[in-house]
C-alpha cells in the first residue's frame, strides 16, 4: 500500500512538470492569423520548446499558412515547393530546435506584416535568457514550480491519511 502511494507520488513528481509545459499557442491569440497584427510582439516574452505546438485560426479561404526559410520571410515571397496549409485551424506541431518561419500566402498580407517568426527550444536545456523580455526565465520557473507545487499537494495530502 505504502510502496504503491510512493510509485504514484514518484511518478507525478517526474510528469507533472512535462504535463504542464507542453503549451499550444494560438498565434495572435483572439485576433488569430491576420493581416495589419504584429507579431513581433506577440511572440515577446515567449519561449516556445519542443513539445509545445502552434495554431494558426482564420476564416478559411482568407489566409493560409506557408512554412518557409529566412531569405523567403524577409522577401515575402511563397516556397518554390510545397503547398500550404489552408484548413483556417492549423495545427503545427514544433518538433525540432531552431528558428522557424511561417507567411501568410494570399498577396500582400506578408507585406502588411502576415508572418510570425519563432525560435524553438529544447525543452530539456536551460532556458537561455531573451534580450526581449527579462520574465521569460522567471515564466518557465514557475511553470516547473507549479508542477513541484502539485507533486507537494499530492505529498501532502497522502501524508495526512498515513500518519
Ligand atoms: C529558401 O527557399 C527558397 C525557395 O523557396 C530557395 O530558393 C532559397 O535558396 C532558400 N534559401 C536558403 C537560405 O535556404
Ligand atoms: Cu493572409
Amino acid at each position: 500500500m505504502l510502496a504503491s502511494m510512493i510509485a504514484v507520488v514518484a511518478a507525478l513528481a517526474v510528469l507533472a512538470p512535462t504535463m504542464v509545459s507542453a503549451k499550444q499557442y494560438v498565434v495572435g491569440d483572439g485576433k488569430g492569423w491576420t493581416k495589419d497584427f504584429d507579431y513581433t510582439t506577440w511572440t515577446a516574452g515567449k519561449q516556445f520548446f519542443v513539445g509545445d505546438s502552434l495554431v494558426f485560426n482564420y476564416a478559411q479561404g482568407s489566409h493560409n499558412v506557408f512554412k518557409v526559410n529566412g531569405t523567403d520571410f524577409l522577401q515575402c515571397s511563397k516556397p518554390l515547393v510545397g503547398a500550404p496549409l489552408t484548413t483556417g485551424s492549423d495545427e503545427i506541431p514544433l518538433k525540432t530546435t531552431g528558428r522557424k518561419w511561417y507567411i501568410c500566402g494570399v498577396s500582400g498580407h506578408c507585406a502588411s506584416g502576415q508572418k510570425l517568426v519563432i525560435t524553438v527550444s529544447d525543452g530539456s536545456a536551460a532556458p537561455a535568457p531573451t534580450p526581449v523580455s527579462p520574465s521569460t526565465g522567471a515564466a518557465s520557473g514557475s511553470i516547473i514550480n507549479a508542477g513541484a507545487a502539485a507533486v507537494m499537494v499530492v505529498v501532502g495530502v497522502l501524508g495526512m491519511f498515513m500518519f
